[in-house]
């Protein structure tokens, strides 16, 4: 089967192969990032061209982008599912896990930008009883966002006082049923966090209080977008 993706010159199959052997070569990456400054950036730019998910990379800006359309990438934590027409592929869907940060991953950010922008779809799916969905960034709550599924938009919330966060979140769309139970009405949201100093890498999670079982009330995130900019206006 290598073999046969090794000295295969199409280049469909190549891609095939890079996919294949990207986890592996992680591992060898993830060392010579914690040993060698010179080399990191070298690794980190093989890194990211084998996840594939760099999609603008120039003198104004550096984004990654998850679509969760080929699962969950490099989401520690991550499930996926594309099993609802009306949503595609996503992160999740996830219920409750007592607030913790149950899915993550860490973004090796471009020197020289002083700021990210964090931008992606939120589905508040089902019966949300006033629950909390919990942003973090390096591991730290940095909002929580509440719903109800009897009530439009966002029906609590709590930012942090931080300076350097400045989250928006506004509603996709009015609240009835998309997807999964279709005993209970669902909404998306839009959600914006813009990070100034976010450092040489960045991690960026979510969790929730959510207390019934997964399929009573859910939560799900799609297209992540993390931006590395000096302007998060223009992002
Ligand atoms: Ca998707
Ligand atoms: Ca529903
Ligand atoms: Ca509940």
């Amino acid at each position: 089967m290598l073999k046969k993706f090794i000295f295969s010159e199409s280049g469909a199959v190549t891609t095939d192969y890079v996919v294949l052997s990207a986890g592996v070569v992680g591992v060898g990456i993830a060392v010579l990032n914690s040993t060698s400054t010179g080399i990191e950036n070298l690794a980190s730019d093989i890194d990211a061209t084998l996840r594939g998910n760099i999609v603008n990379s120039s003198f104004a800006r550096q984004s990654y982008f998850d679509d969760f359309e080929n699962g969950a990438g490099f989401w520690f934590g991550g499930v996926t599912d594309a099993s609802e027409a009306a949503y595609g592929g996503l992160l999740g869907p996830y219920g409750g896990s007592s607030g913790a940060e149950i899915v993550t991953r860490t973004y090796d950010l471009m020197s020289g930008y002083d700021a990210a922008v964090i931008e992606f779809d939120l589905h508040a799916i089902d019966s949300w009883d006033n629950e909390e969905f919990i942003m973090f960034v390096d591991g730290n709550p940095i909002s929580s966002h509440s719903f109800a599924w009897q009530s439009d938009g966002v029906t609590d919330s709590w930012t942090t006082s931080d300076g350097n966060y400045n989250i928006s979140i506004e509603p996709a769309g009015d609240r009835g049923h998309i997807g999964y139970s279709s005993d209970w009405v669902d909404q998306s949201f839009t959600v914006r966090v813009e990070v100034t100093d976010p450092g040489p890498s960045m991690s960026v999670g979510f969790g929730s209080t959510l207390n019934q079982g997964v399929a009573d009330e859910s939560w799900a995130v799609d297209n992540v977008a993390v931006t590395s900019t000096n302007d998060p206006s223009d992002v």
